[in-house]
């Protein structure tokens, strides 16, 4: 994949946190964190530790200046823990050395007591407990009440899905140097600059303006740092503050692990009716998310599952509740997809049990609900130049999947204990923010006298290739060798009032403004070049870097230009604040237009299983995906591939597991398992829609960060498929990851014969 960095990357130049050149008087923190997952804290000991050569201080939540609070959508999280806990990993104090080694030992050198409170880390538990985090979400359309009587099947159960570790490369982590005055500059690893500023600001308590964030790249982000590279920026703020010395604080890969929330474990109840021809006409949802011990940005998490519960389908009948349930784990976070994964896979979940109930392949089901053109989605939002049926009919046809289907039944037939499946997953997926005010981006685009051009925008670089995106975008527009272009970093003072790089649509907001503010500059050269030649603007133009006027080349390039420009004391620069137009949410009707648009697609994915052994392999992925008009093709194909990938773990064999009392036992890589290259399916073949377009995105493309992870949803109902195959007896429970394990013993528990 060729994004902006590859180069630095693989010389080993690009700067993470951990690598930045830091300044001489840089002091080192370390975090304590609670040991139990819920109580009171009945005393903390810091004298032992103070006392530790080389420990410069030791912060608790009594020490900060300001607000204790680091809550975003609901203020309920606190900096450091005060008076109770209420997760294992919940940061406690912060000790700051000159060593990282002497903060290590000096925290281990705190005491702190605790008496236990009782701990839940179910979800439906803490519902019945009645420990919800914001009321109940109801979206409903039409009335699924009236229609039961009239559907010829209905299906009811549960459906499970787990948790899933970002495991971005580049830990957690900030680098805070204190500013003349009383300011504090942040090199923080964060998807988010803005939401750092805001926080540290208001936990040392100081105006905004004089908290200064800056990112240069992340090593991968995933959601994991949208909210939760706060904390860290704020601690190493609040060290750097109070000593008057830069101060670096980067999570250990465990810390990081432990510390952090993950996706969103999901328990959902469901009930699908359908006519005699496999008409979806009524569907009921109830997710009980399991969010963690504080909100995070669960509410808005929560919204996407409820907009995605009927994925690419158009169902006249819905009501879908979602429940953001309190428990004491560490609170649970966006990750690649932010909640539509688990909504999508759990209708995809209620189509395969219909099937199995009705007597046909789950594919017809799927094939016949599809979403049409005029079909609204039932949160009121019509379907404009719905791709659902189209991609779908032309991954049939690509992939020869009739064909396809005849030759895993013949292997099947013949083999006896290798099964192999083959399932479609369709996609939808809605782009934009689901809150309609975060849909605003900004660009600063400054043209020097060289003809070089630096780029500011509110994007930040986490290896999804958005600089290079911009850089394509720049270089279209202005018609110059993208060689002249450079991305700056992400900063709070370039690029104010930010939303965090996500929801797939950074390069969509950032990319429109860099557009319109190219165009401006462009403009004003546009304008003096025809008067220096005396002819009409709307006849002069710049192609690869030189002046047509009706269309016959002029001495005039792009660099004469610029230094002509800068005489005639025209501006060389441009800021532009870029919204999504037409888009609204009623947030009490749940109803309204609050997507710019979708990205569909169709999977086919086949996989074999060992059934004596119960492991699989993922054969083939085959995709056909509607993405506009690609930005930068190799970037969006190793998108789709990287979250395939990693919605394919999520679904297999990447198993989130706590103890009783709350502890997280798959804390490392020996016992959290993600796909590597040779779990990664053996053939990937990604076809882009070549019909599509989009005119929200620049030149027309449209976002793929995310979307494609949803694809990995295929992988367990292939797996599944395939277990089917060796025991059709058996009414498998649906319940992801569907690890070896969790297949060998389905396939041979005897509790359903
Ligand atoms: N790709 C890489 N390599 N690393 C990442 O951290 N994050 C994903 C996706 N692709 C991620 C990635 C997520 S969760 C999102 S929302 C989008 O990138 C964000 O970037 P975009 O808006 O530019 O697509
Ligand atoms: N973050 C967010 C997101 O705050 N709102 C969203 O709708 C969203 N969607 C996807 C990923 N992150
Ligand atoms: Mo992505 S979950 O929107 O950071």
């Amino acid at each position: 994949m060729k994004n902006y960095d590859v180069i630095k990357h693989i010389k080993g130049e690009s700067l993470f946190i951990d690598d930045l050149p830091f300044p001489e008087e840089t002091l080192f923190a370390y975090v304590v964190d609670s040991k139990i997952a819920h109580g009171k804290i009945t005393s903390i000991d810091l004298t032992k530790a103070v006392g530790v050569e080389g420990i410069k201080g030791v912060f608790t939540a009594e020490d900060i200046p300001g607000e204790n609070q680091i809550g975003n959508i609901v203020k309920d999280e606190s900096l450091f823990a005060h008076h109770t806990v209420q997760f294992i990993g919940e940061p406690i104090a912060l000790v700051v050395g000159e060593t990282l080694r002497s903060a290590k030992k000096a925290a281990r050198l705190i005491n702190i007591e605790y008496e236990k409170l009782p701990i839940i880390i179910d979800p439906r538990e803490a519902y019945k407990n009645g420990d919800l985090i914001i009321p109940p979400r109801i979206f409903s359309y039409g009335n699924t009440e009236t229609v039961w009587s009239k559907c010829d099947f209905i299906v009811e159960g549960r459906i499970d899905s787990g948790g899933q570790e970002h495991l971005y490369l580049e830990t957690q982590g900030a680098l805070a140097i204190p500013i003349e005055g009383s300011g504090v500059k942040i090199f923080s690893a964060t998807q988010n600059p803005t939401a750092v500023q805001r926080v540290a600001a208001r936990v040392l308590g100081l105006p905004m303006n004089n908290v200064e964030v800056d990112v240069l790249r992340i090593g991968g982000g995933f959601g994991g740092k949208e909210d939760q590279a706060t904390p860290w920026s704020a601690m190493a703020a609040l060290a750097a503050y109070k000593l008057s010395r830069p101060v670096k604080l980067v999570l250990s890969r465990q810390d990081d692990i432990r510390m952090t929330g993950k996706r969103h474990p999901y328990s959902s109840d469901y009930k699908i009716g359908l006519t005699s021809k496999g008409k979806i006409i009524a569907y009921e949802v109830t997710f009980y998310q399991n969010a963690g011990a504080c909100a995070d940005l669960s509410p808005a998490i929560l919204d996407r599952t409820l907009f995605h519960a009927t994925n690419s389908y158009y169902i006249p009948n819905v009501k879908a509740t979602g429940l953001c349930c309190k428990t004491n784990l560490p609170p649970n976070t966006a990750f690649r997809g932010f909640g539509g994964p688990q909504g999508m896979f759990a209708i995809e979940a209620a189509i395969y049990k219909a099937a199995e109930k009705i007597g046909v392949k789950p594919k017809y089901i799927q094939k016949l609900n599809l979403l049409n053109d005029t079909d609204l989605f039932y949160y009121g939002q019509k379907t404009e130049s719905s791709q659902a049926n189209h991609c779908w009919e032309t991954a049939e046809k690509k992939f020869n999947l009739e064909k396809e289907f005849k030759d895993i039944e013949r292997f099947n037939s013949s083999s006896k204990v290798y099964k192999k499946g083959m399932a479609l997953m369709p996609i939808c997926f809605g782009i934009s923010f689901t809150n309609t005010f975060m849909n605003q981006a900004c660009a600063l685009v400054h043209v020097y006298t060289d003809g070089s051009v630096g780029i500011s925008t509110a994007a930040v670089e986490m290896g999804q290739g958005v600089n290079k995106k911009l850089v394509n975008i720049t270089a279209r527009t202005f018609s110059i060798n993208p060689d002249r272009i450079k991305i700056e970093t992400t900063n709070t003072t370039r690029a104010a009032n930010t939303s965090p790089t996500a929801a797939s649509s950074a390069s969509d907001l950032n990319g429109n403004a860099v557009l319109i503010a190219c165009k401006n500059i462009l403009e004003r050269l546009i304008l003096l070049a025809s008067t220096e030649y005396k002819t009409k603007s709307q006849s002069t133009y710049l192609r690869d870097e030189v002046i047509y006027c009706y269309d016959t080349k002029t001495d005039l390039n792009w660099e004469k230009l610029v230094t002509l420009a800068y005489m005639k004391r025209i501006s060389l620069s441009s800021q532009v604040h870029y919204a999504t137009p037409g888009i609204y949410f009623d947030n009490k009707k749940n109803r309204g237009k609050p997507f710019a648009y979708h990205v569909y697609g169709t999977a086919a994915i086949t996989a074999t299983v060992d059934c004596l052994r119960g492991i699989y392999t993922i054969d083939s992925v085959k995709v056909v995906h509607d993405l506009g008009e690609s930005l930068d093709i190799t970037i969006d194909r190793g998108q789709a591939e990287g979250a395939i990938v990693q919605g394919i773990g999520w679904l297999t064999c990447e198993e989130i597991v706590h103890s009783n009392e709350g502890a997280l036992l798959s804390n490392n890589l020996s016992t959290y398992k993600v796909p590597d290259i040779y779990a990664a399916p053996k053939e990937m073949e990604i076809t882009f829609l070549d019909s599509s377009t989009n005119s929200f995105g620049p030149f027309n493309s449209k976002a793929i960060g995310e979307p494609p992870f949803m694809y990995g949803i295929g992988a367990y109902f292939a797996i599944m498929n395939a277990m089917k195959a060796f025991r059709p007896d058996i009414n498998f429970e649906i319940s992801a990851p569907l690890t070896p394990e969790k297949v060998l013993l389905s396939l041979h528990s005897n509790s359903h014969i």
